[in-house]
């Protein structure tokens, strides 16, 4: 079939949008029609070259929702007319990461997926003159319809609005999983987030429902204040409107460091402005934001050895296929918000205008709707 994508042609390049030819599903796989897709700062990051594993041309996205058109053979688990959030973590319940509570990360699937390729080594994407299309982190939902094995997607209610559950596909499962499943923060808890964007808002809000004494937020545009303070924040920090250290200042607004700290810029320099502001003792930072490749993390071992842990956390630590659809549960109870944070929605065609937003600071979460 032939359908409208969002296509990353090189590194650095905005996108293409184009009709491309679309395979059927094979066996294990599942065509889906995309109803509406977030924009996540992982897909600027690939797109603009940051991504070691990065591959061109592509087509992007992985913050989705969807109805199943199609499924190939040997598919059990869903049929036509299933609404699905596609997981760039799969949840295949046999591999040894799947049977260990300890992680999240199935492997099931991994290495072709980091080729940007499905699990029989081939794509289902390609050019009108032929050329094969990588697919992107198993989702690839820039898409009018994409391909997907069926262990990464989690079916999910039919009453649940697209254009607002599509953020579960990413950015509302990684902030809030990041603080219930990977930190498990306790009550009472004070806990400083770095970032304030489509990531960090989400932590904020898993604080509020972890019921954290205080949740310090940091961000460099003052602008991520208010919609920061409505989701749960307790003090706003400026780095630049600092005068000093940085760690000390948090230390002290923290009455000696923080419980639990959360990167969720990608900015190394940050990550160990993260790390040390956690209390000594017992202070855990988890780092969420993806830094760009050679970037590397450091901080004086002595940090780690007076207490403090450095962890991070891919995708809140969700098992996918059993957490997403009770994540799409809180959101229609009204136990999580997620409609403040939907700041534009756009069409296909105006995607890199999204991305424009995202740079200037202006969006939280854009969604195209097809
Ligand atoms: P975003 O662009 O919406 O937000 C980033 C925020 O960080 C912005 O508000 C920006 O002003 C702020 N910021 C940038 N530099 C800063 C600095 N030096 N100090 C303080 N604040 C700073 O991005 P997002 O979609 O929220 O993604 C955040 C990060 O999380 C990205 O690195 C993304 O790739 C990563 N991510 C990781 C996972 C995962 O599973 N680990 C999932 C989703 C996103
Ligand atoms: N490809 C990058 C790393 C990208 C990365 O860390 N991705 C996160 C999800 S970000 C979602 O917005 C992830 O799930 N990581 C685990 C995994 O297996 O990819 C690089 O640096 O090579
Ligand atoms: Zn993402
Ligand atoms: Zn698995």
């Amino acid at each position: 079939m032939r359908t409208r994508a969002a296509v990353a042609v090189a590194a650095g390049q905005p996108l293409e949008i184009m009709e491309v030819e679309l395979e059927g599903p094979k066996a294990g796989e599942v065509l889906i029609e995309v109803k509406a897709t977030g924009l996540c700062h992982t897909d600027e990051f690939t797109r603009s070259g940051d991504d070691p594993e990065g591959i061109f041309p592509a087509i992007l996205g992985h913050e989705g929702a969807g109805i199943v058109l199609e499924v190939g053979d040997g598919v059990t688990s869903l049929e036509v007319g299933d609404h699905v959030i596609p997981l760039y973590t799969p949840e295949c319940r046999e591999c040894e990461y799947c049977l260990n509570p300890k992680t999240n990360l199935c492997q099931k699937v991994r290495a072709t997926q980091g080729a940007g390729l499905l699990p029989d080594g081939t794509t289902r994407f390609s050019m009108l003159d032929g050329t094969p299309i990588h697919h992107y982190m198993g989702c690839s939902t820039f898409a009018n319809h994409t391909v997907v094995p069926e262990i990464a997607l989690a079916k999910v209610r039919k009453d649940a609005p697209f254009d607002k559950i599509c953020y579960i596909g990413c950015g509302v499962t990684t902030g809030i999983g990041a603080v219930i499943n990977t930190a498990k923060v306790e009550i009472g808890s004070r806990c400083v987030i770095f970032g304030l964007g489509g990531i960090g808002l989400n932590v904020i809000q898993g604080c509020r429902m972890a019921g954290c004494d205080q949740v310090v937020g940091v961000d460099l545009n003052d602008g991520k204040a208010e919609m920061a303070t409505r989701f749960g924040m307790t003090d706003f920090v400026n780095p630049s409107h600092v005068d000093g250290d940085l760690v000390a200042h948090l230390v002290e607004l923290t009455g000696g460091g923080a419980d639990y700290t959360f990167d969720a810029t990608g900015n190394v320099g940050v990550m160990r402005t993260a790390l040390e502001c956690a209390h000594k003792g017992w202070g855990e930072s988890i780092i969420i934001g993806v830094a760009p490749a050679g970037a590397e993390i450091s901080t004086r071992p002595f940090q780690l050895v007076t207490g403090r842990s450095w962890r991070g956390t891919a995708f809140g630590g969700a098992k996918g296929r059993t957490d997403v659809p009770k994540i799409v549960d809180w959101y229609m109870d009204g136990k999580i918000e997620i409609d403040p944070m939907i700041t534009h929605k756009l069409h296909l065609d105006e995607i890199n205008h999204g991305f424009d937003l995202m740079h200037q600071g202006k969006s939280i979460r854009a969604v195209v709707e097809y």
